[in-house]
């Protein structure tokens, strides 16, 4: 990316200077922080740091333009592009070249003609892809890099980072984000190995995420005792020994193998025959680990550390994980265990709420349901959208949208099974932006994983049938 050699000379330029630097507030925006906090540091570079949700036109008027000389924005700022310039615009700062602005993002640039003195580094500027090819944490550690090549030891980060925003969808990292993950290897804090796509590896029972996986609905969905009596026939018919209480992590490469394959065929025979070819992407891939956690523990894969990231952020706690990062074993570790068990309950009571209480409605290409004003929070509704494909009356072959209840409307959460989302090649974030601006609300997000506000539901229910 040519915008990064610009970036750092810009950096190195305000060594002395006052720095500001905002970052997003989920695993890729914490990952970016603890990055450019190292790297700063090494740099013996002071500068004063912050979290932000987002910039919109209300957030905008809280940022300081004026007060800095040198203002950073890790993962969030190309896609608002157009409002930093017109408030840089209103300051009279465009193209002061004592005034700067470094972007280290992956979403999507807003198309405008962009001044001077604001350096946007993002994949989208030489055609890579920002939604599956590099994180925000991504770009930071590549800006990291070209400071100094010996921080290769920040890829680690990069990599949590991207599997925190599910750039692994297709069971594992592709494009720019393989090359950190070869230097997140290679520096010795990250493991990278062939293995099955269950949730819960070092820290459910094999039973258990098997019976959580919800990309296709076989018979063994929610039901332990059919679970254990298909790994039972499995070690019966290739003389295996899988004890269903044991962890994924503690199976040999050839068990999971076996069991994959075993499971892959079961699926077979759920799936519409177009959609077969599509199984082997959501049942086989690959596992990412930090080599210095402990087995068995939620930090050491990827995808359950994010889960603790989750478990914490969601509930506006950034400092825990931030300094569990940075390496706190003490205080921090058993904060974040705590958080997660408080996290884990709050989600499994959420979901009980909605087989309890609420009515999935079916339409012809989507379901949804409505969850009343306070019912279940804001910040895991999208999680236990996702959750609710273990509910027998949601169809597993559509996708859901959740609408929480506001005093001004509602907040919008969407999802889509993996293998729906590869099969039918379906678009949510296209779908929920624009019914949403169709009734005066925003949304937006990841194809298969998106969320918008509105103010009205009636209206953008008949535009999202339109556009499904
Ligand atoms: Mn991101």
């Amino acid at each position: 990316m040519p915008n990064l050699k610009r970036a750092v000379k810009t950096l190195r330029k305000n060594r002395k200077n006052n720095i500001l630097i905002y970052t997003h507030i989920d695993t890729d925006g914490i990952t970016t922080r603890v990055i450019l906090e190292e790297l700063l540091n090494r740099l013996n570079i002071e500068a004063e740091f912050r979290f932000l949700k987002g910039i919109g036109t209300n957030s905008i008027e809280d940022i300081p333009f004026k007060d800095y000389d040198l203002i950073i924005f890790g993962d969030l700022g190309s896609g608002q592009l157009d409002l930093i310039k017109g408030k840089m615009e209103e300051y009279n700062l465009l193209d002061k070249t004592d005034k700067n602005i470094i972007i280290l993002d992956h979403h999507i640039p807003a198309n405008i003609n962009i001044p001077k003195n604001i350096i946007n580094v993002n994949p989208w500027n030489n055609n890579i892809d920002g939604g599956k090819e590099i994180c925000g944490a991504g770009v930071s550690y590549l800006f990291a890099k070209m400071c100094n090549p010996r921080n290769i030891d920040l890829a680690k980060y990069a990599v949590l980072g991207a599997v925190g925003d599910i750039q692994n969808l297709e069971g594992k990292l592709i494009g720019l984000n393989r090359s950190i993950l070869n230097d997140a290897v290679k520096s010795g804090e990250v493991v990278a190995f062939p293995d099955l796509q269950f949730y819960g590896k070092h820290t459910k029972p094999i039973f258990a995420s098997i019976k959580y996986f919800t990309d296709v609905r076989t018979d063994l969905m929610n039901n332990d005792s059919r679970i254990i009596n298909f790994i039972n026939q499995i070690n019966k018919k290739h003389d295996l020994d899988i004890i269903p209480k044991e962890n994924l992590c503690e199976l040999s490469f050839d068990e999971k193998r076996i069991l994959g394959s075993e499971f892959l065929s079961k699926c077979n025979r759920y799936v519409p025959p177009n959609w077969a070819r599509f199984l082997p992407k959501v049942i086989f891939g690959e596992s990412y680990e930090f080599k210095k956690e402990e087995i068995k523990t939620p930090f050491r894969n990827l995808e359950e550390f994010s889960t603790c990231i989750n478990a914490c952020s969601r509930y506006e706690d950034y400092e825990t994980p931030l300094k569990v990062l940075k390496g706190d074993r003490d205080k921090y570790y058993d904060k974040m265990k705590s958080r997660l068990n408080a996290h884990k309950r709050n989600l499994s009571k959420s979901l009980q709420y909605i087989k309890d209480n609420v009515e999935i409605i079916q339409r012809d290409k989507f379901q949804y349901f409505e969850v009343k004003n306070g019912a279940i929070e804001g910040n895991i509704i999208g999680i236990v959208a996702g959750m609710s494909y273990s509910i027998e009356d949601v169809d597993w072959k559509k996708p859901i949208f959740a609408l929480g209840e506001l005093d001004n409307g509602y907040k919008v959460s969407a999802r889509c099974p993996k293998l729906l989302s590869f099969a039918e090649d379906i678009n949510l974030a296209d779908a929920i932006s624009y019914a949403s601006k169709k009734v005066g609300g925003s949304g937006g997000g990841h194809k298969f994983a998106c969320g918008a506000y509105i103010p009205e539901k009636r209206d953008f229910i008949k535009y999202l049938e339109n556009k499904l």
